[in-house]
């Protein structure tokens, strides 16, 4: 196993435990809210966010005891988005993660309810995380709701409901994803960085364009595995976004194209990531970044 394989095995299992001691406990069979939440966000996942929260803390020497507040939030919003995203009045998906999506498991208004209980559990956890100061806190809700709201994730998702059936351009359809997905890959990792007081201007732009860039990287790969990668290795279903007449950047760009545009992606993001002061080549974050691009699921 690789030193990167090693620490992202290790990621996952911590934020694991984290998440486990976050979320509601289900008390008896009533309980059915706290067990869709537990059910849409214990049930495995990459838990990129998370990484990228850990990642970029430990370039600055954060302590992990420290971020685990900030790498729960974030994979709390990306659940929750998730489990709204699936819902038949969005994209109406039966897989996730390899299991039911929780609309199927649980009902639709019960996957609604977890999905906005889940948001609201995620800024919670930021206000309360008692190791950072008040004015931390209040520049990590602020950055994090500003990239999940109308001119983030929620902004971009409703860019992606109106395209559907619609031909895009390459631009437009890189500005919807920077929204839908990208502003909560770059949110993660400067929650990361803002967990340090050490955190200069010039770095944190670094990481913002950093941030930016990989965010496309990786949503340019994932176009390509929903086309490339069955679905029972991808866990979600395969040629679904073809399937709903979706514009991808394969289907704009053609495949090719789009292999070429997520390796030269990586090289910017990277470029950007190098100017960081504490930048190091054996920084988990370089490796994570090379994982988001080159993994097959
Ligand atoms: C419903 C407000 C609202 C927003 C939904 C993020 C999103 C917006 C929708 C997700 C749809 C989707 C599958 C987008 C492609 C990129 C993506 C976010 C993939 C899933 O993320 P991974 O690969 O998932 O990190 P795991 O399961 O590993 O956590």
């Amino acid at each position: 196993m690789t030193p990167f394989k090693a620490y992202h095995a290790h990621i996952q299992t911590r934020v694991a435990a984290a998440l486990e001691a976050a979320l509601p406990v289900v008390q008896g069979e009533d309980d059915t809210l706290f067990q869709a939440m537990r059910y849409a966000v214990l049930g495995g996942g990459k838990r990129l966010r998370a990484l990228l929260v850990y990642a970029t803390g430990q370039l600055f020497d954060v302590p992990e005891v420290a971020l685990d507040d900030l790498a729960v939030s974030v994979e709390l919003i990306h659940a929750y988005s998730l489990i709204h995203d699936d819902l038949p009045a969005m994209d109406d998906d039966a897989l996730r993660r390899g299991q039911p999506t929780c609309h199927v498991k649980y009902g639709e208004a019960t996957a609604i309810l977890a999905g906005d209980a889940l948001q609201a559990l995620a800024f919670e956890r930021l206000c309360a995380a008692t190791q950072f100061t008040p004015e931390q806190r209040v520049n990590m809700v602020q950055l994090l709701s500003t990239a999940i709201g109308a001119e983030g994730m929620c902004g971009g998702q409703m860019l992606d409901l109106k395209a559907t059936g619609q031909r895009l351009t390459a631009d437009q359809l890189a500005h919807m994803h920077e929204l839908k997905t990208g502003y909560l890959i770059q949110a993660s990792i400067l929650l990361g960085a803002l967990a340090s007081t050490a955190l200069s201007a010039e770095d944190k732009a670094h990481l913002s364009e950093f941030g930016r860039l990989i965010g496309m990287a990786f949503q340019v790969q994932d176009d390509i595995l929903d086309v490339e990668i069955e679905t029972h290795a991808l866990g979600k279903t395969q040629g679904a976004d073809a399937a709903r007449g979706k514009a991808t950047y394969p289907s704009v760009l053609g495949m090719s194209e789009a292999k070429t545009l997520v390796g030269d992606v990586l090289s910017k993001a990277l470029g950007a990531l190098k100017h960081v002061t504490q930048f190091k080549t054996d920084a988990h974050l370089w490796h994570a970044a090379h994982f988001m691009v080159q993994r097959q699921f």
